[in-house]
Formats: structure tokens, C-alpha cells, sequence
């Protein structure tokens, strides 16, 4: 059954951003849907999806130039929900390349690192990875360990990084780390750098059909024209987490699609004590709250979207809609699952798999509650963390 767009939501896009949405949903449900449950079993990732993504004009969509589509935030936004709406590790795919690696570089990088990492990044060809948390440093990136030392024309990097998407994937590592002044710095350190290693984290029990590891740096140099010039604080990478909050925003919203529809088709079908499940009242209002969540989550993201490509944005939006959202998709995950009864535990029913990849985005790109403290610090005026 098709679900209702109660509060038409699609007159408000332009055509482009209609075509962009079509196809960005057609190429999910395609490509992408009919290979998640056994790369989410297996915790395989198939590299071929960013050449697809590529092709596609998705990779560094909102991106001017170099190659990249030069989309406006809406639309990359449009992107992230269909790809999420299929499993949360490809968007986290689609973030990590687009929103902490090739802005990143668009944002901060010389003309040089731009013309040289940009356009093979668009087309899928070299994939990125963003490693600013580690073992001790997650919440409080400030508090990292991971030193750049100056030498010899460039910088010679120690430390390590934890949890951190594609690191055992990337060809370029986006690494931030703190100069002998403690002045952070930004460096772009490739795949064949000497002292590098990635390896994975096995066993994770949400995004599986995403590679996750460490990394390690011991004495990696990185010549001076892949430090970042225009970057000496941590505004350079709380800036592209900006761009990657706020596109989980939407994404976690096209999960959450999902789980209503997978609910709502099930509770018609599903017919216990003589009748379908859809015709019990509490099964309704659970149904009524999901539409809700979901109507007014959409809305919400569409307006930020109108207000970043209006140079009108405040991070604390960011964090009001990444904090909201994915919170909202993880209650609308678990109470999809429920529904589903014994069958929401398997994979063939999908909605277990969201709820569990939305645990993890729920910690992501900042915590659920160090996103309400950032709100808090923005009504106070009083820092908490
Ligand atoms: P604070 O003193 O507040 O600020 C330091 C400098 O940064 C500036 N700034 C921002 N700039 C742009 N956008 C923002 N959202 C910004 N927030 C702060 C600030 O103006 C200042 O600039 P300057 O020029 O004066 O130096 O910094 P703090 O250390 O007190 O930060 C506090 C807090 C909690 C906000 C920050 O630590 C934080 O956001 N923590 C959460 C950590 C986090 O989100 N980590 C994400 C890691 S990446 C990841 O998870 C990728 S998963 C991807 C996937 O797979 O999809
Ligand atoms: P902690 O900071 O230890 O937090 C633990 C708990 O304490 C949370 O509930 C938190 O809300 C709470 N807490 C923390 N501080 C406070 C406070 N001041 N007051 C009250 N409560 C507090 N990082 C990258 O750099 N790049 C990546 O690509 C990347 N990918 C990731 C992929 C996955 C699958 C996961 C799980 C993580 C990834 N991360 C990445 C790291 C992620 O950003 C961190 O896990 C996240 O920021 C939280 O840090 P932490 O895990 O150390 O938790």
C-alpha cells in the first residue's frame, strides 16, 4: 500500500529535485535493496556501489565543480533518504565519501588537493574515510593524542583512531591531529603511506554492510602539500560534521519510512483473533504515531535544507535534527519491529536490521545527548559537557 503524503510534501520540491529524488529511489530499490540482507549477514561491503553511486552523480553532490554534480542541499538530502530508506550503512557510504572526506578537501584544501582528489572521488574511483575520534577522544574529539610533528618538509603523524568508517577501504585518509602548538591540523594521508595500517572491526551487531576499523600512524610522513592549509582549528572538521549530520537527518527519516510501510503492509495482511492486525486499535495508533514522527521529521529537514542553501544555517539546527530524527526513526524501528512480531527478529523482514544500524546512528556524528547539550549551550549560554 502506497503511503499517504498527508501533508504533500512533494509539491514543495522543484522539478530537479523530483528527478533527482526518482532516480536517487530507483537505483535503491534496484541496485542496492536486493544485495543488503546478505551483505548484512555476511558484514561484507562491495566497493562497486561507490562506482555506481558515482556514476550517478551522487558522490560530492552538493559539491561546485571538480566533477561533482553541484546539486543544492535538498537534493542531497532527497539522496540520503532513499539510501537510507534501503540500510543505514550505504548512506553512511554516501556521508563519509561526500560530507567528512571530499568536503573536507572542497572546504579546507589547496586548488591542487582539489583538482587532484575531487573529480576521482565523484566518479567512485578513490573512496575516503574522516578519522577524528579515538579510543579516548569520542564525544571530546578536543582531548585527541594523535600528534603532527613538523620535519623535513612535511609533518611526521603518531596516534591512532578508532571507530571509524571505510578506514580499512580508503585510498585517501582524511586525518586530523594536533601540531607541536596543539593547533589542529588537517592532513590528507594516502593509502601507501609507510606506518600506516587500517585494520577492521569485526563483530559489530548494527551496519554491518559497512566497513568499520582503526587506524594507526606510527612516524606516517605526510609531505606539506597534504596538509590542509586552510583549516587551524576544530571549525574545519565540526564543519563537515555538519553537512553529515545533517543528511543523517534525512536519512534516518527514509529508515523510517520503511518500517512504517513494512508495518503497515504487515498489519493488513497479518490476521490474528479473526481480523487483520491493522484493524486493532492499538495497532492503528502505533501506525498514527510513525505517520506522524515521519510527516513532521520530513518537513523539518526540508526546511533546513531551504535555509542551508540560503547561507541561513546554525549548527544548533543541525543538532535539534539530527538528534530528533534519529531518535524518532530508532522509537519508529523498534515499535516496526514489535508489529512484525516473531517475524521482526528475522532479516528477511528487514526492520530488525534498521533498528539495530539506528542504534549505532543514534551515537554517531554526536551522541543523542551531546547534541541536546549543544541546544542546551545555545538557549544558556552555559557549556555542560
Ligand atoms: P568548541 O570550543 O565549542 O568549538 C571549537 C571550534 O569549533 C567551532 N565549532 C563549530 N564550527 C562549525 N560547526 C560546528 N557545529 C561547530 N561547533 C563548534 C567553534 O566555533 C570553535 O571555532 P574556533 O574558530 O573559535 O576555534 O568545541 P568543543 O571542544 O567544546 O566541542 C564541543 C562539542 C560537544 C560540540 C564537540 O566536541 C562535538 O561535536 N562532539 C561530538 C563529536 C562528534 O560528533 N564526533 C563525530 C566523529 S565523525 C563520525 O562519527 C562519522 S560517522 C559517519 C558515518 O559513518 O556516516
Ligand atoms: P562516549 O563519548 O564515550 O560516550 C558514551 C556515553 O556517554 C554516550 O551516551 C554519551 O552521550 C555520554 N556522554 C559523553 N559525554 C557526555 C557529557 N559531557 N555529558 C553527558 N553524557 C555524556 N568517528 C570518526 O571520526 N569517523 C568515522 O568515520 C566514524 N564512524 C563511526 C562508525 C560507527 C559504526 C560508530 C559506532 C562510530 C563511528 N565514529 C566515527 C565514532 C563516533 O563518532 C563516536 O562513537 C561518537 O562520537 C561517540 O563517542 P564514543 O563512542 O567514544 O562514546
Amino acid at each position: 500500500m502506497e503511503l499517504q503524503d498527508i501533508l504533500l510534501f512533494n509539491d514543495q520540491l522543484s522539478e530537479e529535485e523530483l528527478i533527482i529524488h526518482r532516480s536517487a529511489r530507483e537505483y535503491c530499490q534496484q541496485e542496492l535493496l536486493p544485495r543488503i540482507v546478505d551483505a548484512n549477514r555476511n558484514e561484507t561491503f562491495d566497493i562497486g556501489i561507490y562506482k555506481e553511486m558515482g556514476s550517478l552523480g551522487f558522490l560530492g553532490a552538493p559539491i561546485k565543480g571538480y566533477g561533482c554534480a553541484g546539486t543544492n542541499y535538498v537534493s542531497y538530502g532527497l539522496i540520503a533518504r532513499e539510501i537510507e530508506r534501503v540500510d543505514s550503512s550505504y548512506r553512511s557510504a554516501f556521508s563519509v565519501q561526500t560530507s567528512l572526506a571530499m568536503h573536507a578537501i572542497y572546504e579546507f584544501g589547496s586548488e591542487e588537493q582539489k583538482d587532484f582528489y575531487l573529480p576521482v572521488m565523484a566518479k567512485g574511483d578513490k573512496l575516503g574515510c574522516f578519522g577524528l575520534t579515538e579510543a579516548d577522544a569520542g564525544s571530546d574529539p578536543a582531548s585527541m593524542k594523535t600528534k603532527a610533528i613538523e620535519k623535513d618538509g612535511g609533518y611526521v603523524l603518531n596516534g591512532s583512531k578508532n571507530w571509524i568508517t571505510n578506514s580499512p577501504i580508503a585510498d585517501v585518509l582524511i586525518i586530523w591531529a594536533k601540531d607541536e602548538q596543539e593547533i589542529l591540523r588537517g592532513f590528507i594521508v594516502d593509502r601507501d603511506s609507510k606506518g600506516l595500517s587500517t585494520p577492521k572491526i569485526d563483530g559489530k551487531f548494527a551496519l554491518r554492510a559497512s566497513t568499520t576499523g582503526q587506524i594507526f600512524l606510527e612516524d606516517v610522513f605526510v609531505p606539506k602539500d597534504k596538509m590542509l592549509p586552510n583549516v587551524q582549528s576544530f571549525r574545519g572538521p565540526f564543519s563537515c560534521l555538519n553537512m553529515a549530520r545533517y543528511g543523517i537527518a534525512w536519512g534516518a527519516m527514509g529508515a523510517a519510512e520503511f518500517c512504517w510501510e513494512a508495518s503497515l503492509n504487515y498489519s493488513l495482511e497479518r490476521v490474528q483473533f479473526g481480523k487483520p492486525l491493522a484493524a486493532k486499535q492499538l495497532v492503528q495508533k502505533k501506525l498514527a504515531d510513525m505517520q506522524t514522527e515521519i510527516t513532521i521529521g520530513l518537513q523539518s529537514v526540508l526546511r533546513l535544507g531551504r535555509l542551508i542553501d540560503d547561507n541561513k544555517m546554525k549548527p544548533e539546527m543541525i543538532s535539534l535534527l539530527k538528534r530528533n530524527n534519529c531518535q524518532k526513526a530508532l522509537d519508529i524501528a523498534r515499535v516496526a519491529r514489535d508489529i512484525h512480531g516473531g517475524n521482526g527478529i528475522s532479516d528477511e523482514y528487514h526492520v530488525i536490521r534498521h533498528c539495530m544500524n539506528l542504534e549505532a546512528v543514534n551515537t554517531y556524528e554526536g551522541t543523542s545527548d551531546i547534541h541536546g547539550l549543544i541546544l542546551g549551550k545555545a538557549q544558556t549560554n552555559h557549556e555542560s559537557f
